[in-house]
């Protein structure tokens, strides 16, 4: 599944731009531009799935370094600063990744 059949190439451009600067990554933000906050929990679960690269059923934290690829093929690295802080947002549980419903909760937050 390809990210450009859940979200508009569009939203993805502008929220890729809006974090280009290394270290200036605020998820809030970036799911809010990207669409995704406004998406069914379907379609958040494929987004999911896109992000999980290696189909384990977590986001690990090697996996969020490059979320942004899993967005665009363009898209920057996170910064290991970025990656931590991320991870911390979502990881409730304190695994130290993300499972489904980490991310859904962390996207309608
Ligand atoms: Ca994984
Ligand atoms: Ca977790």
């Amino acid at each position: 599944m390809a990210m450009s059949s859940i979200l508009s190439a569009d939203d993805i451009k502008k929220a890729l731009d809006a974090f280009a600067v290394a270290d200036s990554f605020n998820h809030r933000k970036f799911f809010e531009i990207v669409g995704l906050r406004a998406k069914s929990s379907d379609e958040v679960k494929k987004v999911f799935l896109v992000l999980d690269a290696d189909n384990s059923g977590y986001i690990e934290e090697e996996e969020l370094k490059f979320v942004l690829k899993g967005f665009a093929s363009n898209g920057r690295d996170l910064t290991d600063k970025e990656t931590k802080e991320f991870l911390r947002a979502a990881d409730k549980d304190g695994d130290g990744k993300i499972g489904i419903d980490e991310f859904a909760a962390l996207v309608k937050e």
